[in-house]
C-alpha cells in the first residue's frame, strides 16, 4: 500500500475516526494535516471509547503521530487530550508524537474572538465550535501567528505578542467583550511550554526520511470537503483546506505525498453548525435518523440536523477532493425504511440544476429533486461481507456509485472495527 489520505466528502462527522482506525494498522504513520481541535473522531476499541480531537488517531494503534504544520494548535487543549488518552493506557511521548515548528498557536484571544462574533452575528452567525479555529488561520494567513517554535524564543514571543494584543484587543473592544493582558498570556504559555515543547519536531524532514524508507504514510483529514474553505458552502465553512490536496501543503511534503484518496460519507446527510442543507428532514424520519445514528457533535454535544444523501455534494466532494474510492458509512441507519430518498439534482426557480449553486441567495430557494429507492426489511448491522447484505441495500450502494462517479471501495456497518466491509 502507497500513501492513502481520508478525507470527509459531505459536512463531518461520516465515520472518519472508525475508518482512520482500520487504516491505520496497515500504516507505519498518521498524520494530521489540517483543522484543529475542533475536529471529533470517535474510536471504538473493544470496551473502551476513545474521542480524538487533535491528536492523530493512529495513536490509539500505537503507530506513530504527526500534527502538520497545517493545522492549528491549542497547547492546552492538547495537553489536557494527551492527559485524557493516557488515561486510558495509551502512549504518547515525544517519541509517538511529532508536531511541526511552523504550527501557528490557537490562545485564549482566538476562542474568545470566535465566540464574541458568533454572539453579535445573532441569527447570521456561522455555527462554529467556538474554539477559536477561524481567527487562528486568520492571524496565520495575516502573518501575525505565534507558531510553536515562537515557545523556544522568548524575545520573539514578547514582541509578537505585542503585535498580536494590538490586532485582538481592537477587535475584542468593538465588540464590547473583554480584552486580554500580555502578563496572563505570557503566564498561560510559560505554564504549557515546558510540556509541549518536546514534541516539536523537524517534521518535514522527518516525513522525508520516512517517505525513503518506505513507510506508509496515512493523512488524516478533519471536517470535510463541502466544510472547505474554498471548495465547501461558504461562508458557512471552517477556515482550512480540507481537500486531500492539503496533505503536502499541510504537512511539507509535495504534491504526490496523498496518494490513494479515501473519501468518507454516510449512507444519509448530516451537519452540525448553520449553513445551507438542501435534504434536510424536518419530520419523523429526520428525527429516526438522528436517533437511530446518535447523530449529536463529538466536541460540543450539539444535535446534528439529518436528512437524505444529497448525491449532487457527494460528487462535487469526489471532484474537488481527487476522490479514487469512497468508504459508505452508518447504512444500517437506514434498515427498515420502506423507501429511502436520494437528492439527485436541485429545482431553482422552475429549473432543474444538477450543482449546488455559488450565490448565497440562490442557495436559499433551491429545493431536492428526489430518486426514490425501495428500502429494506432485513439488518445490515454488523455485517461483515457482501453477501450478508439484503438485495435492496446492495442496490442502494450501487445507485450511489452510478450517481456521484466513484466506486465504493469500503462499507462501514457499525462503530466496532471489525465490521467492514472491503468491497473491492
Ligand atoms: P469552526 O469551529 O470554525 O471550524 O466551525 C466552522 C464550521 O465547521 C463546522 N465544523 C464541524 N462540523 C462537523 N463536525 C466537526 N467536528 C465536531 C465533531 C463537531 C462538534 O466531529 O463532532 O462536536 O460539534 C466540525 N468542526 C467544525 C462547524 O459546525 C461550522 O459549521
Ligand atoms: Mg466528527
Amino acid at each position: 500500500m502507497s500513501n492513502v489520505t481520508v478525507i470527509g466528502a459531505q459536512w463531518g462527522d461520516e465515520g472518519k475516526g472508525k475508518i482512520v482506525d482500520w487504516l491505520a494498522s496497515r500504516a507505519d504513520v498518521v498524520v494530521r494535516f489540517q483543522g484543529g481541535h475542533n475536529a471529533g473522531h470517535t474510536l471504538v476499541v473493544g470496551d473502551q471509547v476513545y474521542k480524538l480531537s487533535l491528536l492523530p488517531s493512529g495513536l490509539v494503534r500505537g503507530k506513530m503521530g504527526v500534527i502538520g504544520n497545517g493545522v492549528v494548535v491549542d497547547p492546552e487543549a492538547l495537553l489536557t487530550e494527551i492527559d485524557r488518552v493516557t488515561a486510558q493506557g495509551l502512549n504518547v511521548t515525544p517519541e509517538t508524537l511529532k508536531i511541526a515548528e511552523s504550527a501557528p498557536l490557537i490562545l485564549p484571544v482566538h476562542g474568545a474572538l470566535d465566540r464574541a462574533r458568533e454572539a453579535a452575528r445573532g441569527d447570521r452567525k456561522i455555527g462554529t465550535t467556538g474554539r477559536g479555529i477561524g481567527p487562528a488561520y486568520e492571524d496565520k494567513v495575516a502573518r501575525r501567528a505565534i507558531r510553536l517554535c515562537d515557545l523556544a524564543e522568548p524575545e520573539t514571543l514578547d514582541w509578537k505578542l505585542d503585535e498580536l494584543l494590538l490586532h485582538h484587543n481592537t477587535l475584542l473592544a468593538g465588540l464590547g467583550a473583554p480584552t486580554f493582558e500580555k502578563a496572563d498570556l505570557i503566564a498561560h504559555l510559560e505554564r504549557l511550554t515546558p510540556r509541549v515543547l518536546p514534541f516539536m519536531a523537524p517534521v518535514a524532514d522527518f516525513l522525508e526520511s520516512e517517505r525513503k524508507a518506505g513507510r506508509r504514510i496515512l493523512f488524516e483529514g478533519a471536517q470535510a470537503v463541502m466544510l472547505d474553505v474554498d471548495h465547501g458552502t461558504y461562508p458557512f465553512v471552517t477556515s482550512s483546506n480540507t481537500v486531500a490536496s492539503n496533505a503536502g501543503t499541510g504537512s511539507g511534503m509535495g504534491p504526490s505525498a496523498a496518494g490513494f484518496v479515501l473519501g468518507i460519507a454516510k449512507a444519509y446527510t448530516t451537519r452540525v453548525g448553520e449553513g445551507p442543507f438542501p435534504s434536510e428532514l424536518h419530520d419523523d424520519i429526520g428525527r429516526r435518523l438522528g436517533e437511530r445514528g446518535h447523530e449529536f457533535g463529538t466536541v460540543t454535544g450539539r444535535p446534528r440536523r439529518c436528512g437524505w444523501f444529497d448525491a449532487v455534494l457527494v460528487r462535487h466532494a469526489v471532484r474537488v477532493g481527487g476522490v479514487g474510492g469512497l468508504a459508505l458509512t452508518k447504512l444500517d441507519v437506514l434498515d427498515g425504511l420502506e423507501e429511502i430518498r436520494v437528492c439527485v439534482g436541485y429545482e431553482l426557480d422552475g429549473e432543474v440544476i444538477n450543482r449546488f449553486p455559488p450565490g448565497s441567495a440562490a442557495q436559499t430557494r433551491i429545493k431536492p429533486v428526489y430518486e426514490t429507492i425501495e428500502g429494506w426489511a432485513g439488518s445490515t448491522k454488523g455485517a461483515r461481507s457482501w453477501v450478508d447484505l439484503p438485495a435492496q441495500a446492495v442496490k442502494y450502494v450501487r445507485r450511489i456509485e452510478e450517481l456521484v462517479e466513484a466506486p465504493v471501495t469500503l462499507l462501514s456497518t457499525s462503530p466496532e472495527r471489525d465490521d467492514t466491509i472491503l468491497v473491492r
